[in-house]
């Protein structure tokens, strides 16, 4: 999150928000903060443990996707959707400031999706996971696949409760992102190289990206793929697949539908 401001609460604080201050800061307002923020990450933390306990229950996959905006996750969401369809019961959560466009072309694959809207909030956090699991009303044994809001600071800061954490960086945004936003790609699980299709056309140096990954994250494992192009799209379904069933093999119910072949 904003560290300075603790964004998610308006008024509380300042910098490139629309309220305005006739005051200094003083130690005493940074103090009031930096109580704010932890209050902040402590209530999310006791949510996200409720909902992992109940994806835990309900034998939920959750999948949290990370990037900046434009890297490609929607684009991704909607080839993996398309490619899986039939095999497992998915529910899509969508995370934007504004508009339920990304909803809407989740819900053209037949996908039901929730759409959060968090106005000024740059991230999703555990709560309005919470209340999008319930609007989802799935089934238990689903996929649950959460589109986070695009921005590579913020949403590090807050667990959802999900079961893995995929972070997005596409070749045209530049293999230092991983040194200069080191928290997210931190925590990944899983680092897409997307829109693979590109990488003639820029100097993206992909060895020179995961070794920057690494240096953070020396466990963080990597894919490069194209969702337009469909190259390394099976080696992503694959390992996805292979989350879903490890999942399922450690301890809730197996994932896959009835219908699956
Ligand atoms: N060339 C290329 N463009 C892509 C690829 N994936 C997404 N895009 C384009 O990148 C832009 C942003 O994609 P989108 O999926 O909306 O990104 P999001 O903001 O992370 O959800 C769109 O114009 C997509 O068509 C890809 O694999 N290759
Ligand atoms: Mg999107």
């Amino acid at each position: 999150m904003c560290g300075v401001c603790g964004c998610s609460n308006p008024g509380t604080g300042g910098h490139a928000h629309d309220h305005h201050h006739d005051h200094h800061h003083h130690g005493g307002d940074n103090h009031r903060l930096l109580r704010l923020e932890e209050d902040l990450l402590a209530m999310n933390r006791h949510q996200a443990a409720h909902n992992r306990a109940r994806c835990q229950d309900q034998g939920w996959f959750m999948v949290n996707l990370l990037s900046s905006p434009g890297s490609g996750k929607t684009t991704l969401l909607v080839a993996t959707l398309q490619a899986l369809a039939g095999r497992y019961t998915v529910g899509v959560i969508e995370g934007d400031q504004q508009t339920d466009l990304d909803a809407q072309r989740i819900r053209a694959t037949g996908t039901p999706a929730i759409q959060i809207n968090t106005g000024k909030l740059c991230h999703l956090d555990a709560p309005l996971v919470a209340n999008a699991l319930d609007q989802l009303a799935l089934p238990p044994r689903a996929l649950i696949l959460v589109e986070n809001i695009g921005n590579l600071v913020c949403p590090a800061a807050f667990d959802l409760g999900e079961s893995l954490k995929v972070v997005l960086l596409s070749v045209t945004e530049g293999e230092d992102k991983p040194l200069k936003y080191p928290d997210i790609f931190a925590q990944a699980h899983m680092m897409l190289l997307t829109k693979a299709d590109l990488l003639p056309h820029v100097s993206f140096d992909v060895a020179r990206c995961l070794e920057h990954a690494r240096r953070v994250n020396p466990g963080i494992g990597h894919l490069v793929l194209s969702a337009t192009s469909g190259h390394g799209m099976a080696q992503w379904l694959d390992y996805l697949q292979r989350q879903v069933a490890t999942f399922g093999n450690a301890g809730a119910a197996p994932l896959l539908t009835e219908a699956c072949p």
